[in-house]
């Protein structure tokens, strides 16, 4: 685990499942506009959750591009999970802010909700096609300008599924970031 300081904010940088998660309020779903189970993370929490969550989830459905709904976390080992819809890599645009605002809107909703630790997978990064190292510079810049204004959330985890999404986000961190 890599683990930098922003203010009273700590960013972790990890390698792993986001439904493995244990010591975490609330984890953020790579959703689809429906918030139906899918591949990737959407099916993986959906899957972990139970089909509980997909019945919370449909009064919410669709969502839009940059936008993110919180829900309870049903069998995951979380109270909360956050569902993020991120743009579609040369779709929806513009798709540098649409990511951006996924990351915003569920740290400002994780605030609101008194969450103190947020775990976020690389948003678009998958079946959406964002090019790994782009979306990692504007998960990280957003993190990084979103902690200061912060009250309660005191921890934020990416997990990485793969070591190349792990050394991309190490290096990027430490090129925009605080020190370690
Ligand atoms: N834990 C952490 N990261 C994961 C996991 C996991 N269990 N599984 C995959 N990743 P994706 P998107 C990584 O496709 O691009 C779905 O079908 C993966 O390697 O889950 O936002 C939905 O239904 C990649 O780096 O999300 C939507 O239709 C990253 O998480 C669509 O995919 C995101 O991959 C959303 O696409």
């Amino acid at each position: 685990m890599h683990e930098y300081r922003v203010g009273g904010v700590t960013i972790e940088l990890t390698r792993g499942d986001i439904t493995k998660q244990t010591d975490i309020d609330a984890v953020t779903n790579a959703a689809n506009a429906q918030l139906l189970p899918g591949g990737g993370v959407a099916g993986a929490i959906h899957r972990a959750a139970g089909p509980g969550l997909a019945e919370e989830c449909r009064p919410f459905a669709p969502i839009r591009p940059g936008q993110c709904v919180i829900t309870g976390g049903h069998n995951l080992p979380n109270p909360h999970v956050l569902h993020c819809l991120g743009p579609v890599y040369g779709v929806d645009e513009p798709s540098d802010e649409l990511l951006a605002s996924c990351y915003r809107e569920a740290l400002r909703i994780a605030d609101e909700h008194e969450v103190r630790s947020v775990a976020f997978p690389a948003i678009s990064t998958g079946a959406f096609g964002y090019p790994l190292r782009a979306a990692t510079e504007i998960a990280m810049r957003t993190v990084l300008d979103v902690a200061p204004t912060l009250r309660s959330v005191e921890r934020i985890r990416f997990v990485l599924f793969d070591g190349d999404a792990l050394s991309v986000h190490t290096d990027v961190l430490a090129e925009l970031g605080p020190g370690a």
